[in-house]
């Protein structure tokens, strides 16, 4: 999954058509790079983020979605909003990626009159505050039982098992030891029977472990993603789709010999 961010500053003083026309082509650039699935996100969820408008957040993402209608690959859209999640669907997304985890009855309404993709990620806390003090007792048996009932609640709703992805949400109210403990216990999340999608492309963690900043974290999270698939992730949301399809065509080779 090739990360696409429609969250330019520059939005509201007449950047909006050069952003646009900037996150197509990284998109089609994601998508020849060997991208199976674009995540579009137009609000961001940095630790200490603002909230965006639905209004503005629908305008950010409809023409995007418009211009990727035709692409080979499905479109996910990174959305807390119902209101924004309709239009969407309307427009064509493939998948909604909520990183509130549907928590709303109005959230899982939404996606349920649909036939797409949901992805429900952890979260604890809001963005705003999470990464204030996160505390657990026992983060991984948490953080399963919150996504399995997640799952229940969108069966609740209407959503179909298969249509089902589960994220537990690296760097969402977590901290360095939270985050390792979920990567070491993939498997418990795996084991819950959902496609996981995991997402620690430049993220925090990688930071800790490497020591370098954001712009040098491509192999430390390279390697977070080879962890993840082999620990039996389906989906990985990554920013490097180049080198991260590289890696993970060494990895496919070697486990999946078909001799
Ligand atoms: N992480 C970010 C945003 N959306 N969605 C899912 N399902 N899982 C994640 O881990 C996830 C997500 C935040 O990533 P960040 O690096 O802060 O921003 P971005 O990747 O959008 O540039």
């Amino acid at each position: 999954m090739g990360i696409v961010n429609l969250t330019p500053d520059s939005f509201s003083d007449g950047g909006r058509f050069e952003q646009l026309d900037q996150a197509v082509a990284r998109a089609v650039q994601l998508i020849d790079e060997g991208a199976d699935l674009i995540d579009v996100g137009a609000e961001s969820t940095r630790p200490g983020a603002v909230t965006v408008p639905d209004t503005e957040e629908a305008a950010r993402l409809l023409p995007f979605l418009s211009a990727l209608r035709d692409a080979r690959v499905p479109v996910s859209v990174d959305t807390r909003k119902p209101a924004v999640m309709r239009r969407v669907l309307d427009a064509g997304a493939s998948m909604i990626n909520d990183v509130a985890g549907f928590a709303s009855v109005d959230a899982r309404v939404a996606v349920a009159g649909s036939d797409c993709a949901v992805c429900a990620m952890h979260m604890q806390g809001e963005p705003a505050t999470m990464q204030r003090d996160p505390a657990y007792g026992d983060v991984v048996a948490e953080v399963a039982t919150f996504l399995r009932q997640r799952a229940d609640a969108l069966f609740g709703a209407g959503v179909a098992r298969d249509r089902v992805v589960l994220d537990p949400g690296f760097g969402f109210g977590k901290g360095f030891d939270h985050n390792l403990a979920l990567l070491r216990r993939l498997d418990t999340i795996v084991d819950l029977g959902f496609p996981v999608l995991v997402g620690l492309s430049r993220k925090g963690m990688i930071g800790t472990i490497t020591g370098k900043p954001v712009a040098e974290r491509l192999v430390g999270s390279v390697a977070a993603a080879l962890v993840a698939v082999e620990s039996g992730a389906s989906i990985v949301r990554v920013h490097d789709v180049a080198a991260t399809v590289d890696a993970l065509r060494v990895w496919s080779a070697v486990r999946h010999d078909p001799a």
